[in-house]
């Protein structure tokens, strides 16, 4: 079943004890910010966190680590808490099959119980602000919907996009966003300075738990998150126009921001501690006029923790990585097997295929770098055999361990594109990218000296579900 709002959800996460109460009252620094660093270190089940008692806030609401773990990644989906990783990711891919799925207009959104504009706007009123890592420049919204048209095609909404970006929280009514080049909002951004306009935008913060999956999902730039939304969800996603720009926001949203992205002005943003587990400098980025907030009553703010990993990050940007990477590869190459884009999103991607003909393998390997995920992240790709699960570790260690030679499996790609927040490039936003190929070579290549592979005996399958019936009726 699917959430139309992160309250129904929150509720859903308590029942199947996957949300914690902090009843006890907190600091909002660092006690927030530090509570969910924790959670992130309790496993596969971490629960979410919920603060309502922040010394210093007269009415504070504060969700942390809402997708802090597989569990909870899964019950988003509507799936078992038990379910498996790359059950989960299979299933996500299953159900990219839909796509697309038109999302539903409602009226009447709770968001528009409460507003403030013009002079009133004052984002301290309605946001229990609190900084996350100690270097960090000042508050930041990290987990929010960020709504935007192209420019020059405002009726096509297959190019409109919803995604996440990190955003500084500058004044009362100011925020700085960062609009990654190789992300959608950034192409919106440079048509719309390149007509001498203002980008509107709307950020919708608190959100039923498939939009956060989506809008981190590297779609293809005509593709609609609330479209995949409605495939994931197996029914449609519930939309409503913001009252200020008309662009569709979540209907069941918490706090919606409009306002617009001044053109061609930028300010010092950051630093702010990010997914790579560093710092990003303060960098010159775009800001934001915030012209009016809409709110439900009591809103609750959903917040988000990351810093050295895993945090609550490589689980939301996980299957959302791995799907459309496979998708995309199966495409040109139906060899290929799986994919592995879990860790620190996907900066290291790990991919299983058959192969056709000797080289083959580092052309997948290849391929990977020009997807739209693999432009601005893949920065090491590891090839391996198709009967190497790339998310069994110990088995791609032993790929590692027992097919490569540097002498030949190495395929560097210099002067590649690559987000800047990646610590390893020299120059930001430049990188030398690298392929292993620890894959066995067919013919006509000839690498190594690798006799015949030890398989899995034929009866070990066989005895697999053997022993798990024996072991399930102990
Ligand atoms: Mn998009």
């Amino acid at each position: 079943m699917a959430y139309d709002d992160l309250r129904s959800f929150l509720h859903a996460l308590d029942d199947e004890g996957q949300l914690l109460r902090i009843t006890e009252q907190v600091r909002p620094e660092p006690d927030v910010a530090a509570a969910a660093n924790a959670a992130a270190r309790m496993g596969e089940a971490a629960p979410a966190l919920y603060f309502d008692n922040i010394w210093g806030f007269t009415s504070a609401r504060i969700a942390m680590n809402v997708h802090g773990s597989w569990a909870n990644h899964a019950l988003a989906l509507g799936l078992p808490k038990q379910t498996g990783v790359e059950q989960q990711i299979r299933e996500f891919v299953r159900r990219w099959d839909r796509f697309p799925v038109k999302p539903q207009w409602r009226d009447d959104p709770p968001w528009a119980q409460n507003s403030l504009a013009g002079a009133d706007v004052d984002l301290f009123r309605v946001l229990p602000l609190v900084r996350l890592n100690e270097g960090d420049a000042g508050f930041y919204i990290d987990k929010a919907a960020v709504v935007s048209k192209d420019p020059d095609d405002p009726h096509d909404s297959g190019k409109q996009n919803v995604g996440v970006y990190r955003i500084q929280v500058k004044g009362r009514a100011r925020l700085a966003v960062q609009p990654v080049p190789v992300h959608d909002i950034a192409l919106h951004l440079s048509k719309a300075e390149a007509r001498g306009e203002d980008l509107p935008v709307a950020i919708a913060i608190g959100n039923e738990p498939v939009i956060p999956i989506v809008a981190a999902t590297p779609m293809r730039y005509d593709e609609n998150e609330y479209e995949l939304a409605g495939a994931l969800r197996g029914e449609p996603a519930p939309v409503a126009a913001a009252p200020l720009t008309g662009l569709p926001v979540p209907w069941g949203s918490e706090v919606v921001i409009e306002g617009v992205i001044e053109g061609r002005r930028r300010e010092i943003e950051g630093p702010f501690g990010e997914f790579t587990g560093h710092y990003s400098g303060g960098r010159r980025m775009p800001v934001i006029r915030v012209d009016r907030i809409s709110h439900r009553t009591d809103p609750i703010f959903e917040h988000l923790y990351l810093g050295m990993p895993p945090t609550e990050i490589d689980h939301l940007i996980a299957a959302n990585t791995c799907a459309p990477l496979y998708r995309q590869l199966k495409a040109d190459f139906p060899e290929v097997r799986a994919v592995n884009a879990m860790y620190t999103h996907g900066l290291v991607v790990i991919v299983s295929t058959a192969r056709r003909y000797g080289g083959f393998a580092r052309s997948v390997g290849l391929r990977v770098l020009t997807t739209p995920h693999g432009l601005g992240y893949a920065a090491t790709v590891i090839v391996v055999d198709e009967d190497v699960d790339p998310f069994n570790l110990p088995q791609v260690m032993w790929a590692l361990s027992s097919k490569f030679n540097p002498a030949h499996d190495l395929i560097t790609v210099p002067g590649s594109p690559v987000m800047e927040l990646a610590p390893q490039a020299d120059v930001p936003g430049v990188v030398d990218k690298l392929i292993i190929d620890a894959t066995t070579p067919v013919s006509p290549d000839s690498r190594g000296n690798h006799g015949s592979q030890v398989h899995d005996l034929p009866e070990a399958a066989a005895w697999l579900t053997r022993l798990r019936e024996l072991a399930a009726n102990r």
